[in-house]
């Protein structure tokens, strides 16, 4: 395996750091220490083409000018925190609104936009990247100090293992994903409108008007949310649906995993024969299509649009912090968060 260290860019006087890591059958994946942000993640397709299948930029400007939080670690919380607040033990703390009266993705300063401490590990078969980053007690208006570490293992098997950890001094709340747009048609050829998802998954989160999950569970069965025997992502976008309607046209939902560490979630494009699986400990996938990416700048000379890349980020529900059928997102004093999700990325 090779690893590649270099300058990305700067941010506030401060460089950001670059590592591309090439395995020896045919992987490379860069990433920064600016929002531990994947900028790329170059495979092969059947003909033997190396080429990326992730929304990326080469430039920290187009990163704070464009991006919808391409290849970045989210927190403290994923996703839509309703009238951004929540209560703990009685006392309700307040969220900035940056997505109407919600809170989302943590906030405007969140891990996102955060640059993180980082220290690379070369062993003979996998290479840990370890990025840490310590919130502070009011940080965004979460409560208490967050050390949070974040590992990306990529290994010779072509798989990259994120791993998450985080303890707080006080009670708080954690949800941490990551925000990858894949598109596995190859240095952005098409949209992922024919790309076809497999989900273990018999139900999923209502939203409401302003996409908070209401907490009903809807059955996927007889649905374009049935992705038990895979589908094509077209079929959503196209579908009369009112929740799909509701996101823009396509999907934008939690799903909830039947199953865990078992290849629940499966990506593909038949096309170029590229394959993802996806395996997780978290109770819940969130399936994003694109429905709101922009067409004002360019990827890589690649005019951005509609359903260009989807997101598939494990997770706990977002909003049920208080609701208690479902898995929570608060985490005790001195408590550790640990969760991992694993990506392999092979050929149909
Ligand atoms: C996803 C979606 C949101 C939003 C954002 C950029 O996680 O759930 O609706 O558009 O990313």
């Amino acid at each position: 395996m090779e690893v590649i260290e270099g300058v990305f860019g700067s941010l506030n006087g401060r460089n950001v750091k670059s590592y591309t890591i090439k395995t020896d059958n045919g992987m490379e994946l860069t990433c920064i220490d600016y929002g531990c942000i994947i900028t790329k993640i170059n495979v092969r397709d059947r003909e033997g083409n190396l080429e990326n299948i992730v929304l990326g930029f080469d430039t920290m400007d187009e990163y704070i000018n464009y991006s919808p939080y391409f290849g970045c670690i989210i927190g403290r919380t994923a996703g839509r925190t309703e009238n951004a607040s929540f209560e703990l033990d009685g006392v309700s703390y307040e969220l900035p609104k940056n997505d109407g009266i919600n809170n989302l993705h943590g906030g405007p300063h969140g891990f996102h936009n955060a640059i993180w401490d980082s220290s690379i590990e070369i062993q003979e078969n996998e290479i840990n990247i370890t990025f840490s980053y310590t919130s502070p007690d009011g940080e965004e208006g979460f409560p208490g100090n967050l050390q949070v570490t974040v590992i990306y293992t990529i290994n010779n098997a072509n798989e990259l293992i994120i791993s998450y950890r985080a303890k707080s001094d006080k009670k708080t709340i954690v949800n941490l994903t990551n925000h990858s747009y894949f598109n596995l048609s190859g240095n952005l050829k098409r949209t992922v409108l024919h790309h076809e998802l497999m989900l273990k998954s018999d139900g999923f989160l209502e939203l409401d008007s302003s996409l908070i999950p209401t907490g009903k569970v809807l059955p996927v069965e007889g649905t374009v949310f049935d992705f038990r025997k895979g589908r094509q992502i077209w079929q959503g976008v196209e579908s009369e649906h009112p929740q799909t309607k509701l996101v823009g046209g396509g999907y934008d939902h939690p799903f909830l995993l039947n199953a865990n560490n078992q290849k629940e979630i499966t990506l593909l494009d038949r096309e170029s024969g590229r394959k993802i699986e996806i395996e997780t400990d978290e109770p819940c996938v969130v399936l994003y299509t694109g429905n709101m990416l922009e067409d004002h700048y360019e990827i890589r000379g690649t005019q951005s649009q509609k359903h260009l890349g989807l997101c598939l980020e494990t997770q706990k529900p977002p909003n049920m912090i208080n609701h208690p059928n479902f898995p929570s997102s608060v985490l005790e004093a001195n408590q550790v968060y640990r969760t991992k999700t694993k990506y392999s990325f092979t050929l149909i």
